[in-house]
């Protein structure tokens, strides 16, 4: 097929204008990791749901046809990577997506995004959240961050775990159907902690240190991370690693220019050097 001569990776994600999330972080990522990044866009905002106030437009009814035209072309994907949901429906829609395009050669990366400090986003629902366990089974890599970890296992949300705590969520994920597992984003004293488990390898930790306070859109910059890097042949570890020392400087001058937290990280002052 001519349109899969370059490596390439199917981003399932919203589109938001403005704050530095999703699709807005992973094309730019993706593709400065030398990997064609294909959108397929769950809902379009005009900015992330972390502002006061935003315009949100649900893309569920067009993604069937969306995905039919892909579909036609004969498209593959040496990865697929989902995030942000826009409804219930978009559930099946992506499972059918990955029954299609998932095989044993490429790689499935989810972000079961919803939500963050123990609290869901505003347009999650809570049967969204319980149905995003539905794709848990799919993922070759799971990336939540602690609150979703605690949605996925119905476990009562606390800022702080043990490794003991977080050793069980994993396993409770695990049993769920997915074999790696990194917890991202575990705020404690001045690191950045992320819990990786690996069926059959004991946990490890890898932290870096946190410059101020965590800001929206750093999952994304991690799952994207992670997903071109597992696509570049590069170990879970060794890509979490990676990701870590990215968003570190990227915190860091983040901090230094005093943005708002609602924007994001800068990751552009970076990105030629990812
Ligand atoms: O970064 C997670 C995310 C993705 N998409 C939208 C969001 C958020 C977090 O606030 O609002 C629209």
């Amino acid at each position: 097929m001519p349109h899969n001569k370059q490596k390439k990776i199917a981003v399932i994600n919203d589109l938001s204008g403005f704050g530095r999330c999703s699709i807005s972080v992973a094309l730019p990522i993706i593709s400065a990791m030398k990997i064609q990044c294909c959108p397929l866009p769950t809902a379009i905002l005009s900015n992330h749901t972390g502002f006061d106030s935003f315009y949100c437009k649900d893309f569920t009814e067009y993604m069937d046809l969306y995905i039919k035209e892909w579909v036609n072309m004969g498209l593959s994907f040496n990865a697929i990577l989902t995030g942000f949901l826009g409804s219930v429906d978009q559930i099946s829609i992506v499972k059918n997506f990955l029954n299609i395009f998932k095989n044993k050669n490429n790689f499935t990366i989810i972000d079961p995004v919803m939500g963050d400090y123990g609290k869901l986003y505003q347009t999650y629902s809570v049967e969204l959240a319980n149905k995003m366990k539905d794709l848990v089974p799919y993922a070759d890599i799971l990336t939540p961050n602690l609150t979703e970890a605690c949605i996925l296992t119905k476990t009562d949300y606390k800022p702080y775990m043990s490794e003991k705590e977080l050793a069980h969520l994993c396993e409770e994920m695990s049993k769920m159907g997915c074999r790696k597992i990194v917890i991202s984003g575990l705020e404690k004293d001045d690191n950045l902690e992320n819990f990786v488990y690996e069926d059959g390898y004991n946990p490890k930790i890898v932290k870096v240190h946190k410059v101020g306070i965590c800001r929206s859109g750093t999952g994304d910059v991690f799952s994207s991370i992670i997903a071109a890097d597992t696509v570049n042949g590069v170990d879970l570890l060794s890509s979490v690693a990676h990701a870590c020392e990215f968003i570190e400087k990227t915190l860091k001058k983040t901090v230094e220019l005093d943005l708002p937290i609602t924007d994001g990280i800068c990751f552009e002052e970076f990105l030629t050097d990812i």
